[in-house]
């Protein structure tokens, strides 16, 4: 996997008192939001396809959401979505897949060994436990009931021992698919593990 890296501008969010921009006038673009790890996996995944000039972001600032996006874009009134073809679709992991079929640019590697294969498929599924899981610990025990999650990922990443990553020597969706929460959840359960030994100290 390899991308050319862009330095590109990032827009301001828009936010409850800005303009929509014009709906399906041809321009392609993914609304998200900087910090939404869901939306993160597709930006990620158009920055690797090079997509740069053919998806334009539009960040939401969803603290201050515009009332337009809910009534005229994404009736779920979440990002990621993207307009595209006269249509607007949601969902980070579908966006991911139809961005792959539907424009240029490399595609994910995908692994051809099928064991390889089954292992990616049972990782993506369990990207969603996996975030649910961890999420609701922050509510309880996050110690005790994150662990076993963050376990599973440590176990797989041993699986294939021909590289660094989930599925070996080169990164995958299954990489696009964790390392946003991964990233965020590292950096709020080190105040968590923090706070935990000092308890117990
Ligand atoms: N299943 C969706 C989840 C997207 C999602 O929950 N996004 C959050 C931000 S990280 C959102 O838009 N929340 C706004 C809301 O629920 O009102 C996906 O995979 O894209």
């Amino acid at each position: 996997m390899e991308a050319a890296i862009v330095n590109e501008h990032l827009p301001t969010p828009l936010t409850a008192t800005s303009e929509q921009p014009p709906l399906f006038d041809g321009t392609t673009r993914l609304y998200i939001a900087y910090t939404c790890p869901f939306a993160q996996r597709v930006w990620i995944f158009r920055n690797f396809k090079g997509l740069h000039d053919k998806i334009k972001l539009v960040p939401i600032d969803l603290q201050n959401r515009p009332a337009w996006y809910k009534e005229k874009v994404y009736h779920e009134n979440k990002v990621p979505s993207l307009e595209y073809n006269g249509k607007v679709i949601g969902k980070s992991l579908d966006l991911i897949k139809y961005i792959d079929s539907n424009f240029e640019g490399p595609s994910l590697p995908y692994p051809n060994d099928p064991a390889k294969k089954k292992f990616a498929e049972e990782l993506i599924t369990y990207g969603d436990t996996f975030n649910k899981v961890v999420f609701a610990s922050f509510k309880g025990d996050t110690v005790k009931e994150a662990g076993p999650a963050f376990d599973h990922l440590e176990n797989a990443l041993r699986k294939f021992n021909d590289g660094p990553f989930f599925l070996g020597h080169e990164p995958s969706l299954v990489e696009i698919i964790y390392i946003p929460f991964v990233e965020k959840f590292q950096a709020f359960l080190s105040g968590v593990e923090f706070q935990h030994h000092c308890r117990k100290a």
